[in-house]
């Protein structure tokens, strides 16, 4: 662990909205009196009616009920278009930056205001009315933007899938919202590369009943079918849709959106966002913690596919008037200074991207960094994983030139916002930790017990309390949210995390202690690499863990039984490797393959993930004890076939 602090300089320390003395202040009243707290800090999104309760909230077990200014009434699209019209309204909202250099484009709060509400008038001409699911498979194009808006805008509830996952992943993320209307366009474009997403759409279709309604937009005008009855061209509805459209009233605990994540068993899950505590929350995180300021801009390099896109580029930013950058290519095309081309060409002050995106341009050396300028840079940021002490570094002596701070920040999904994280103008850092909490955040470590430990310490991470972006349920599983969040730690959420803390307070998020990887700083259930494996027909067994991987973070470590009479061979291997992409998406794509003839069981035939972990690891003197396997010679053959392949 790194031992070096980087304290606030002086200028931050006046510039930013909070010093330290001022984070002290807040924090403490805000974990001492929440309902004063949010109380005070719901009142900065404007209200249709106000609410009068802040905040009802039980963990109790088997009751678990999250609600904040349940009584108020307001919309999302009210609050991030709508409401910055008198004064702002011809300031930009959102600059596109396309995967095409020489394409962008700056929307003002103005032109957003109209196409938002075309967007509405059309779902509305296809039937959508509140309440209703839609799902949006686009890729980084304004049209996404104005799509969640758009739904937000009539009170239905956007449910966003990855451009990257496949018609399969796809199709059970419809079935399960019961989604009649899907958004996408005819192809991506990232890299320079075209992606199928209509014809990715149209597999999914056959597998499901629910569908109604594909909206398409144009992208790249490549050719595709349209079925007639089902698909819509969108610009052709949108011409002839009226720009007026208005606001549909939504109760505070409406739910605005579902985002389907990864989690240890089974498939994954609705994640449930409803409306104010959410927007509050996340315009509050995004305001503090990128220390916003009228004029800045601000760019996070997410996909809107993921929790961060949701509410760090749009949500966020757009309920505090700032500008948002969007962007639809990848770091390394056309060449590998593209992030930093496009900080000079737009002028970005605030950065906020992923550690794997800085491992891997790192590999690359400094002078494809050091040939740009980067002097609007302010501040740095980091998001998905933890990121190791030698990329933090580098990031903030190539990137950020040793004069912009680094916000390390710690969530979920299902946190809906940033919970632990620096504020630029209060907190020392320390690289590779993401420091405090954030005003209302209330972490605890335990041990395996749930006993809560003290001072400095290591164990699991959880919340000792709710805060208003909390997610309120798994869609249509109540039991479920209970009992995966819940159940661990009785009165307590449970994080999935392991965490330290040091003597200082500052929170050192060590990684999952679940049966979850993460992948480039996208999450991935084993369970579900495992059952897309065990679904080819010549393999009958898979476990599969995460390893360290030096530029993903982790990757994917598949053990393979294969079906007697099966041969082990290269070509197998790929093909399993082709198929597991099919099945889930190119993020799910297995790094190693160990085919296995059997696999560690315990006499009760559960799979024990902690041998194969460490023989992914390479740790095999630390296996811990194996005396309760059914067959501990298993391990001995799956040690040999590990070193005889490196
Ligand atoms: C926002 C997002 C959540 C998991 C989380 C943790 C890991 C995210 C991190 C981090 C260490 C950070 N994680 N940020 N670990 N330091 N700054 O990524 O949401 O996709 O749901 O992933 O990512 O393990 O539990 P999500």
């Amino acid at each position: 662990m790194s031992e070096k602090v980087y304290p606030v300089s002086a200028e931050w320390s006046k510039r930013a909205w909070v010093d330290d003395a001022k984070y002290q202040e807040m924090y403490a009243a805000s974990v001492r009196d929440p309902d004063a707290f949010w109380g005070e800090h719901g009142k900065r999104i404007d209200w249709i009616q106000p609410f009068t309760k802040v905040k009802n909230v039980s963990y109790a077990p088997g009751a678990v009920s999250i609600k904040w200014f349940e009584d108020g009434v307001t919309n999302v699209a009210l609050n991030c278009v709508d409401r910055h019209l008198a004064r702002r309204a011809d300031q930009t909202a959102i600059i596109w930056e396309g995967d095409d250099p020489n394409e962008s484009k700056h929307i003002s709060y103005k032109e957003l205001h109209a196409e938002v509400c075309r967007f509405a008038n059309v779902l509305k001409a296809h039937g959508v009315k509140k309440g209703d699911r839609v799902t949006i498979y686009l890729p980084m194009i304004p049209e996404a933007a104005y799509a969640m808006l758009a739904c937000a805008r009539i009170g239905a509830i956007h449910s966003i899938v990855f451009g990257g996952f496949s018609p399969d992943s796809l199709a059970s993320r419809i079935e399960d919202a019961a989604s009649a209307v899907v958004i996408t366009a005819d192809e991506g474009l990232r890299g320079g590369r075209k992606v199928p997403l209509k014809a990715n759409v149209d597999a999914a279709a056959d597998k499901v009943d629910c569908l109604k309604t594909v909206l398409v937009v144009k992208r790249t005008g490549g050719s595709i079918s349209m079925q007639p009855g089902r698909d819509v061209w969108y610009e052709e509805a949108a011409a002839k849709a009226s720009a007026d459209c208005p606001v549909e009233p939504m109760n505070a605990e409406d739910p605005l959106f579902l985002l389907y994540t990864s989690g240890s068993t089974g498939k994954p899950k609705g994640v449930v966002h409803t409306t104010a505590g959410y927007l509050v929350y996340a315009s509050m995180t995004h305001q503090y913690v990128f220390d916003y300021h009228e004029g800045d801009v601000y760019w996070c390099t997410a996909d809107v596919g993921w929790v961060t896109g949701h509410s760090y580029i749009v949500y966020g930013p757009l309920a505090n008037g700032a500008t948002t950058l969007m962007f639809e290519g990848i770091p390394t095309y056309p060449s590998i200074s593209r992030f930093w081309d496009v900080v000079d060409k737009h002028k970005v002050n605030i950065f906020y991207t992923a550690p794997t995106a800085i491992r891997s341009l790192m590999g690359a050396g400094e002078e494809p960094v050091k040939k740009t300028s980067r002097a609007s840079l302010r501040l740095l940021g980091s998001v998905g994983e933890p990121i190791n002490p030698e990329a933090w570094e580098w990031y903030y002596r190539v990137v950020g030139d040793n004069r912009c701070p680094i916000v390390d920040t710690w969530w979920q999904t299902e946190t809906g916002g940033i919970l632990i994280t620096p504020l630029p103008g209060a907190t020392a850092l320390k690289p590779g930790s993401a420091t405090r909490p954030f005003f209302g955040v209330k972490p605890e470590v335990v041990d395996a017990e749930g006993k809560i430990l003290e001072g400095a310490c290591e164990g699991n991470l959880v919340m000792a309390d709710s805060w208003p972006g909390q997610m309120r349920t798994v869609y249509g599983d109540h039991q479920r949210f209970m009992e995966t969040y819940f159940s661990t730690y009785p009165n307590k959420y449970f994080t999935g995390d392991g965490c330290r803390r040091d003597s200082d307070g500052y929170y050192w998020i060590t990684g999952r202690v679940d049966d979850v990887i993460n992948v480039s700083g996208h999450r991935m259930g084993t369970a579900e690499v495992e059952s897309a494996l065990v679904a080819h027909p010549k393999v009958s067994e898979a476990a599969v863990v995460g390893y360290p991987h030096d530029i993903k973070g982790q990757g994917i470590y598949a053990y393979v039984t294969l079906m007697t009479g099966e041969e082990p061979t290269e070509a197998l291997r790929k093909e399993l490797v082709a198929w597991v992409r099919k099945e889930i998406g190119p993020i799910a794509s297995p790094d190693l393959i160990q085919f296995a003839p059997g696999l560690p069981k315990t006499r009760s035939g559960k799979i024990m993930r902690r041998i194969l972990r460490k023989i992914a690891e390479d740790e095999f003197g630390a296996l811990g004890d194996t005396s309760t396997l059914a067959d501990p010679t298993v391990v001995n053959d799956l040690i040999e076939h590990r070193q005889n392949k490196r």
